[in-house]
């Protein structure tokens, strides 16, 4: 735990060490001796208290009883939405201070590193359900400041599907499972969600992002954060300027394969969860950068949209994005219900410096959040569980209540007062602490929504005409894949329709083999809630949308198959290994079975994983080793063949030495060596001759593949039967 323990009101020091030394000792996982709750001695925990050992079980045993009934209040509610989460402790880090800007105190000296927790979830999705949906991400940081927690608690996209609070139960239920069969879990695939969708003009711009590979990242270490609504930082004086926050991935932002997502799913639920667990206990901490995008309060309106609208970015093109710090995640959770389950993150956790816009649908999150917390966590104390205790000094008169730890002493739980320490004591009207912006309001009360918000187009085109070209097919596969799972046929009409309104060509592509009509922006401009009104985007392209631009150029923690089997000429690879692991990738020898492989100089290597314990959807990139009786063995399970098929079908980097080449041959690449030692037939495929290679080369031109993480331009993928 990071948050260090508050000393409680009142209790003496001795007590409080005899206290916590019984508990350490009671929680101890080597402690031999079991008890109950009540400190009582276990005889025996493995047989409950019996009329005779063949008779019926004693109402008496309390022993029993005690056990049982904590096991069936072991669970708590799931959190509505991103129930599924992971979870990391470590530390952030400004470059400078940002004292022009802001008073807040993490944010003045780059000396000065303050805790954090970060939770990573999907958001439609169950507890227990997969890593992998095509999903937005949230991305939530909690802050452990000297003046408060303050909780940044974001997503991995930049916009959001709906511009009011009060649609915001109406996007969930459409989303979760349909409630007369509980059915899809942890998908948008099917009516209810597409049905909402297409009657919601103003949720076209996120929908853009959901149907990219955004929604489908390659890691939680690989994906960008977004705070979404415009904030406010407010420095001494009282200045105030709208603040976008960004979170940079140092490994570059990376998507998977539709394909490849499904089929994890089902090899290992737990994809995202096991590669953070796993790469900050091996030392290689994930690390982002905080950024910002500054806008002087008064001159939002230059934008050309409402800084407010939460469907809207800010296009980096028009607003650079300034860096200003960084977050490092270096250590694993010790229990996972006491930090990452209990954790309870909150907009408007916020410090003085920082403070909210009028976003309405920030506005509304500020109640959700403590409101969810007091059901799903049990009551109005849930701030002081270990993981969400601030760690600066807390004192207020609230009082009691569910699972109360703190036992304030003395008669005064009010103020003001002259009792609590003789001298009188009275909070009000003060200039310190938080301060909220001083922004005058004198308006009617209305039940509506600015004409300001009217545009629900223009920035989804913008997110279109900025992708790359494979970015753009994977969209337009998504699209396919999601409404052709919708059986009404009026409601994929009828997205298409508004996909219109973004580009023709692209809906027309989507519309092309759902059995419906062509789109007609027409008809979409025809119902309710479709605005005509349209912005002139600032800029026509912005490739900072676009992940084809942040490659991240390391092939740090990426994970490459090397194929074995009996006969493996193991002097082969071992070069390429050792480079491949300077260069910080995991290295895992694949082959038909677990236990040792005979190289073909009769010497016994070590197999970590087989084809079917860890499939290509596992690995980013494949090494084939030379050795003609290996390669024989290999083509002749149909489980390699498949592999190193997958993998190509997957875009990913293939390596094949000498003979090994003859496994790409089911794909149509000649695996005939020419006069060159090292060629690449297409992107991502390498053929080497490891006897004629310059020293190096081999290890060079597939450590630069991988560095691409992908390379979707690979012709008739589609052909390859995997
Ligand atoms: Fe949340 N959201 N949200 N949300 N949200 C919750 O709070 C809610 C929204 C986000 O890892 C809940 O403690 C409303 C936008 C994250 O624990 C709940 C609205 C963004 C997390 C809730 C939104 C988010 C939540 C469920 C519309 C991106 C997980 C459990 C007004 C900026 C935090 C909980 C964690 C969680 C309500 C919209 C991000 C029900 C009413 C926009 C990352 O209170």
């Amino acid at each position: 735990m990071s948050a260090p323990r508050h000393k409680t009101v009142g209790s003496s020091k001795a007590s409080d060490n005899a206290k916590a030394k019984q508990l350490e000792a009671s929680t101890s996982t080597f402690a031999h001796i079991l008890t109950t709750n009540q400190g009582l001695q276990i005889p025996d925990n493995h047989n409950s208290l019996k009329a005779g050992t063949r008779g019926p079980s004693l109402l008496e045993d309390f022993i029993l009883r005690e056990k049982i009934t904590h096991f069936d209040h072991e669970r708590i509610p799931e959190r509505a939405v991103h129930a599924r989460g992971s979870g990391a402790h470590g530390y952030f880090k400004p470059y400078m201070s940002m004292v022009q800007f802001t008073s807040a105190g993490f944010l003045q000296d780059p000396d000065i590193e303050t805790p954090v927790f970060v939770r990573f979830s999907t958001v439609a999705g169950s507890k227990g359900s997969a890593d992998t949906a095509r999903d937005a991400r949230g991305f939530a940081v909690k802050f452990y400041t000297a003046e408060g927690n303050y909780d940044l608690v974001g997503n991995n996209m930049p916009v959001f599907f709906i511009q009011d609070a009060i649609k915001f139960p109406d996007l969930i239920h459409a989303v979760k499972p349909e409630p007369h069969h509980g059915m899809p879990q942890a998908a948008s695939a099917h009516d209810t969600f597409w049905d909402f969708a297409s009657l919601m003009p103003e949720s076209t711009h996120m929908l853009m992002w959901v149907m990219s590979d955004r929604a489908l990242p390659r890691s939680l270490r690989m994906m960008e954060g977004f705070g979404v609504h415009a904030f406010r930082f407010i420095n001494a004086q009282g200045d105030a300027h709208f603040v976008k926050f960004h979170w940079k991935p140092k490994l570059g932002v990376h998507g998977l394969t539709w394909d490849e997502a499904q089929k994890i799913a089902g090899k290992d639920a737990d994809f995202h969860r096991r590669d953070l667990w796993e790469a900050i206990d091996s030392g290689n901490f994930p690390e982002w950068e905080l950024g910002v995008q500054i806008v002087d309060a008064g001159k939002e309106g230059e934008l050309g949209f409402d800084i407010l609208d939460p469907t809207k970015l800010i296009p980096e093109a028009q607003v650079p994005v300034q860096i200003i710090g960084k977050l490092v995640l270096n250590r694993n959770p010790e229990n996972f219900f006491a930090e990452t389950e209990q954790v309870a993150f909150h907009p408007g956790h916020l410090v003085p410096g920082i403070d909210f816009s009028n976003d309405p649908l920030l506005q509304g999150r500020l109640f959700s959040y403590t409101d969810t917390q007091l059901s799903r966590l049990g009551g109005p104390n849930f701030h002081e569980l270990p993981i969400n205790r601030a760690v600066c000094p807390m004192h207020n008169f609230q009082r009691d209540g569910m699972h109360r730890q703190t036992i304030p002493k003395g008669r005064t739980a009010y103020e003001p007062n002259t009792l609590g320490n003789g001298a009188e004591f009275r909070v009000d009207g003060a200039t310190q602490g938080f301060q909220s912006y001083r922004e005058s309001l004198e308006s009617p009360k209305v039940r509506g929504r600015s004409p300001s918000f009217d545009d629900h187009f223009s920035q989804a085109t913008l997110f279109w005409n900025s992708q790359s070209s494979a970015e753009k097919d994977h969209i337009v596969a998504a699209f396919r894949f999601e409404l052709s799972k919708v059986e009404s046929t009026d409601i994929r009409q009828r997205m298409v329709d508004n996909l219109a309104h973004v580009d023709m060509k692209l809906a027309t592509r989507v519309a092309a083999p759902l059995g419906i009509n062509s789109p007609d922006p027409k008809a979409a401009a025809g119902r309710l809630g479709y605005r005509a009104y349209r912005i002139t985007n600032k800029v026509d392209e912005d490739p900072s949308l676009r992940m084809a631009s942040k490659p991240g150029g390391s092939i740090k923690t990426r994970k490459v198959a090397i194929l074995v089997a009996d006969g493996i000429e193991a002097a082969t690879i071992k070069r390429i290994q050792l480079d491949l692991t300077e260069a910080g990738a995991i290295c895992k020898l694949v082959g038909p079975q677990l236990g040792n492989v005979v190289t073909a100089n009769a010497r016994q290597i070590n197999v970590d994983h087989t084809f079917a314990n860890m499939p290509s959807i596992m690995f980013d990139a494949v090494l084939i080793p030379g050795g003609p009786q290996c390669i024989a063995a290999l083509l002749g399970m149909g489980e390699a063949v498949h592999f190193v098929l997958e993998a190509y079908k997957h875009c990913k980097s293939i390596c094949a030495l000498n003979e090994g080449a003859q496994l790409l041959g089911s794909i149509g690449l000649k695996p005939a060596m020419s006069k060159e030692s090292v060629k690449t037939p297409e992107a991502g495929i390498i053929l080497a001759d490891t006897r004629k290679a310059p020293e190096g080369q081999i290890s060079q031109d597939f450590i630069a593949a991988i560095s691409l993480h992908r390379h979707w331009d690979r012709a008739n993928v589609e052909a390859v039967p995997a």
